[in-house]
């Protein structure tokens, strides 16, 4: 069975509630696609009234973290049982962003990643590559030591409704795209290394989405390729722009 694409928005660190509800506004006749699956992960605080801003429409509200633990004195921190409660189906893990500027390792992913599954909440676990790694030519090797720590203890049956984000660091939020090719060739990677942990058919069907600097322009090539399922866009999210990358074909 054909695999439905997963369009994502990261808004990351931007739009308060208000402005929230007025883009899910904006975007909503502009992203009535049913043939994709349309989400957007907004910060915590915007999660409930984007909820209520995209009711009677296609659009999912997503998170973009959450903590590993089921609750207590962790200040600051969003549990899964609270995401859980708001209705919330999709979280990032594991950005990039996340790693270099909050300390998260391929450990705390898989913790994450582990705790999602168990409130029944589908983890987008982000992985890429920096320059240096690509250039050295250890993308690869790099891409499936992040991939096997994060599916550890992860069943099968969890793993093949997962949705992996391959989004090449050098490529984010810097108008530097990856070629479609490079995209393919890694994406096609992510999937083979899932064939081996698993098994075909998990490989067949867990969605591997790409990411950085996905665009208007980029995205028809980029969504055609074999093993591209969709794109997380962030930038692109925050605009009407994100309408286009949705209806892409
Ligand atoms: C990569 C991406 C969204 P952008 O971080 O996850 O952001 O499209 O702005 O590069």
């Amino acid at each position: 069975m054909a695999r439905k694409k997963i369009i994502a928005g990261n808004w990351k660190m931007n739009m308060t509630p208000s402005q929230a509800v007025e883009l899910i506004n904006t975007l909503k006749p502009l992203v009535a696609n049913d043939e994709v699956d349309v989400l957007l992960c907004v910060p915590a605080i915007d999660i409930i009234p984007a909820m209520e801003a995209a009711k009677g429409s296609n659009i999912m509200i997503g998170a973009e973290n959450m903590y590993f633990e089921e609750k207590g004195a962790f200040t600051g921190e969003i549990s899964p049982a609270m995401l859980d409660d708001a209705g919330v189906k999709y979280v990032i893990i594991g950005h990039s962003e996340r790693r270099e500027y909050f300390a998260e390792t391929d450990e705390t992913v898989n913790k994450k990643v582990l705790k999602a599954f168990e409130h029944g909440i589908t983890p987008i676990i982000c992985c890429g590559e920096t320059l240096t790694q690509r250039e050295q030519g250890v993308t690869i090797d790099f891409i499936r030591q992040q991939i096997k720590i994060a599916f550890l203890n992860v069943t099968a049956a969890q793993a093949a409704t997962a949705v992996i984000a391959y989004e090449p660091i050098w490529a984010i939020g810097t108008g530097k795209v990856a070629t479609t090719e490079q995209a393919q060739e890694v994406c096609k990677a992510i999937r083979e290394c899932i064939a081996e942990i698993y098994d075909d058919a998990t490989a067949a069907t867990i969605r591997i989405q790409y990411g950085g600097s996905v665009s208007a322009s980029s995205a028809p090539e980029l969504f055609a390729q074999a093993d591209i399922d969709g794109g997380l866009v962030g930038g692109a999210s925050l605009k009407a722009d994100f309408g286009q990358i949705v209806n892409y074909k």
